[in-house]
């Protein structure tokens, strides 16, 4: 149905990314749109991050402003429906093959005005895996336009080195350009209509800035690894036992049987300081890239 063409699988595999417009149909983008909303009806009266919500460090009691929704699919069965259907599995098959193991979601806000930025980073130094079959897709709830904070991918970096996101010896869950002496300068922005998936690979160099225009950015994201693809670190690493391992299958068949590739590998440990989201372990970046709310507040506040 939705697979990919030969010349979308040449793409993804030179740039390390793909961006097809309008997959989902209007009646998941707008079930999307009414999960996530009664999602965040429950956001009102939370004080603090907890295990659903990531909050903004400007939210306040009185005008709650959530950064993330941590693990949806925990939330709602509607994102584990998605995932499967084959707007998304099809595309993903043909880049990671017939078996998919589910590793997580997550439900980047990025609201108007205020949503924070994503500091430069590779996945894969979160999730390390015995092969590098492993891919992020991005489905956008609105418009990501140039404006609002899109997702920046560094084309091709998927091929490069793998990064050091550690600051003294603890992992902070990014990295700083410069210091790296990485040009991030050509990296293209994700400019997709609403009910677009971008797909982007494990190792490619992301980030984006904060959304300085008054319009949402929501932007749905699934982590997703070939079946004989074994994770090494992060919390997926760990499962009771095989059945809890292969329920997270979410087509093919079990393998105990991983495929070993040449892969770098830096584990991400120790542990980021405070490990609850990537907002929060970038804190411990000493450089950021992007500004931060507080940042451009202040700037826009100081005369020119
Ligand atoms: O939301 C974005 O722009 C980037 C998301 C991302 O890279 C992440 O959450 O790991």
């Amino acid at each position: 149905m939705g697979a990919l063409t030969p010349d979308q699988i040449a793409i993804y595999r030179e740039r390390g990314y793909i961006v097809l417009p309008h997959v989902l149909s209007s009646e998941q983008l707008s079930r999307l749109r009414q999960v996530l909303a009664s999602i965040l009806e429950r956001a009102h009266g939370v004080s603090a991050n907890d295990a659903i919500f990531d909050l903004e460090d400007s939210h306040k009691l009185d005008r709650p402003r959530v950064r993330r929704v941590k693990k949806p699919h925990d939330v709602d069965p509607f994102f584990m429906e998605l995932v499967r259907s084959p707007a998304i599995l099809d595309p993903v098959k043909s880049l990671l093959g017939p078996s998919i193991r589910f590793q997580n979601s997550k439900l980047n806000l990025k609201s108007a005005e205020f949503g924070a930025a994503v500091e430069w980073h590779q996945d894969w130094a979160y999730y390390p895996y015995s092969n590098d079959d492993v891919l992020a897709v991005g489905v956008t709830l609105d418009d990501m336009t140039r404006d609002n904070g899109p997702m920046l991918l560094l084309p091709g970096s998927h091929r490069g080195p793998v990064y050091d996101h550690h600051v003294n010896g603890r992992f902070v869950g990014g990295f700083d350009p410069l210091k790296a002496g990485l040009d991030v300068s050509p990296a293209e922005p994700v400019i997709a209509p609403a009910g677009s998936i971008s797909l982007h690979h494990v190792r490619l160099v992301h980030g984006s800035d904060l959304n300085r225009s008054g319009a949402d950015r929501r932007f749905l994201l699934y982590e997703l690894a070939a079946g004989d693809a074994w994770p090494l670190a992060g919390g997926y690493a760990h499962y009771s036992d095989w059945e809890e391992f292969n329920s997270r299958l979410i087509c093919g068949t079990p393998t105990n049987t991983p495929r070993l590739a040449d892969v770098p590998v830096r584990m991400p440990l120790p542990a980021a300081l405070d490990p609850s989201s990537l907002y929060q372990a970038q804190k411990g970046l000493e450089r950021r890239s992007f500004q931060s709310y507080a940042d451009s507040a202040d700037a826009s506040s100081r005369p020119n």
